[in-house]
């Protein structure tokens, strides 16, 4: 495969940026070699400066569930940007945004933009701080929420442990107020809500796992997380950057019938411009500035091309029936998937839910990070690089998730459950 112009401009990028990337997970750090660099995409597939094509399943890691360059958002995007890029006012379309928000998700009545989920997930855990006077908030291994610095945490020795920073620059009487337990361990969470729970702020939890490959909720522990926050007063928090109107015109919370006190939101309602939002009752959002104390502000929050796409994204997920499409072409990917498994004879487990999936290579039922952790990453390295020859352009990491979009055609399905097959007996060899 022909990548030379990639890495010229990769060799040009590490010049002037870190790691020649704006964001880690590009970098193809987990799966060697060096990023490509894309030039165009539409609908389901993405074009490299060396001309390459693939049919990507990144989708943008999740917001472009119709697609790249749909039209009706480029149009709309074209006719707002002749009106003006940013007033640094309200707008009509900020209402317009979030009452179609607030109409959708059913926990948030009150909703405020920002510029991105890690801002969305920020400014949450800053309001559950807030209005509880307490400090400590609870992750899950494996769960990420964005570079916030009380979320570069990780566990400390015990189960109730001080948390510990996961990078330089993350003070650790930050850190030490965020205790992390195992995903899906609903006992961990009982025991820890018995002995802490008068001291915790709140819970921050993806519904459905998505930063350690897709890891769906065990029956009760979401329902779990409700239970002892509500008798402990504290904050819980869906963090559904990935998950909300991907899962469900509801997001996860529709899906699992769990109503969280603060949601936070990203990628699909800003189809693909930089927007995140976070909101929930009114009795706890009368509290963010300026009606309240909490402060939380944003130059470009609630921009009026952001919002644009944003509208026009929901727009169209309320017009279709896009989630049984969705879950139709999901459900044929992996089954396909899994018929090139037997095939070849390969270990593998896999996860789905709705449009979001993994495929892991370990034997071990994945359940939770440490059973994520267990898949053969070295073969997914191989996988990863044989399928990019096939031309299919999977996330390069084995804890993300795979995004199926509304646009994928049927045969472009059947082209990669082919290149599937070959890519995975190459990696055999
Ligand atoms: P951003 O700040 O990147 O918009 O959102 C942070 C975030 C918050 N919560 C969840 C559940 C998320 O998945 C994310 C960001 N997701 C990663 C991919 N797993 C974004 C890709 C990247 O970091 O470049």
């Amino acid at each position: 495969m022909n990548t030379v112009q990639s890495e010229k401009l990769f060799q040009k990028a590490c010049n002037i940026m870190p790691g020649g990337v704006n964001s880690p997970v590009r970098a193809f750090k987990s799966v060697g070699g060096n990023p490509l660099f894309f030039k165009k995409a539409k609908g389901s597939r993405v074009w490299d400066v060396d001309g390459n094509v693939y049919i990507d399943y990144v989708g943008s890691w999740g917001p472009l569930i119709f697609g790249h360059a749909h039209p009706q958002i480029v149009e709309a995007l074209k006719r707002q940007a002749e009106l003006g890029t940013s007033y640094g006012a309200p707008t009509e379309l900020e209402i317009e945004l979030a009452e179609k928000i607030a109409t959708l998700i059913p926990s948030l009545d009150i909703v405020r933009m920002v510029n991105s989920g890690t801002e969305a997930v920020m400014s949450a855990i800053r309001l559950a701080r807030g209005v509880t006077g307490r400090d400590k908030i609870v992750k899950f291994e494996g769960c990420y929420h964005g570079h916030v610095d009380s979320m570069l945490v990780k566990a400390g020795s015990g189960l109730a442990s001080l948390g510990i920073p996961e990078c330089p620059g993350i003070v650790e009487d930050l850190a030490k107020h965020t205790l992390t337990l195992p995903f899906n361990n609903i006992n961990t969470v009982k025991e820890l809500f018995a002995v802490e729970g008068n001291n915790i702020a709140g819970i921050i939890v993806e519904p459905v796992g998505g930063n350690m490959g897709v890891v769906p909720p065990k029956e009760g522990f979401l329902e779990t997380l409700r239970e002892v926050t509500t008798e402990t007063g504290g904050v819980l928090i869906f963090d559904e950057v990935m998950t909300g109107f991907r899962l469900s015109l509801g997001g996860a919370q529709s899906l699992y019938n769990v109503n969280p006190d603060l949601t936070c939101l990203g990628k699909v309602i800003g189809g693909g411009l930089p927007v995140g939002a976070y909101g929930g009752s009114k009795q706890l959002m009368d509290n963010i500035a300026p009606t309240g104390p909490v402060y939380q502000a944003g130059t470009l929050s609630g921009n009026p091309l952001a919002m644009t796409a944003g509208i026009e994204m929901l727009k169209l997920l309320a017009e279709k029936s896009v989630y049984d499409e969705l879950e139709r072409k999901s459900e044929k990917l992996c089954a396909g998937y899994k018929l090139n498994i037997k095939k070849i004879g390969i270990t593998a487990r896999f996860t789905r839910v709705g449009s979001m999936f993994s495929m892991f290579f370990t034997d071990q039922d994945i359940v939770d990070f440490e059973s994520a952790k267990s898949s053969d990453v070295k073969f997914f390295r191989s996988y990863f690089t044989a399928l990019l020859e096939e031309g299919v352009y999977i996330a390069p990491s084995q804890f993300e998730a795979g995004f199926m979009s509304a646009v994928h055609s049927d045969e472009e399905i059947d082209q990669t459950i082919e290149a599937n097959y070959k890519a995975l007996q190459k990696a055999c060899d």
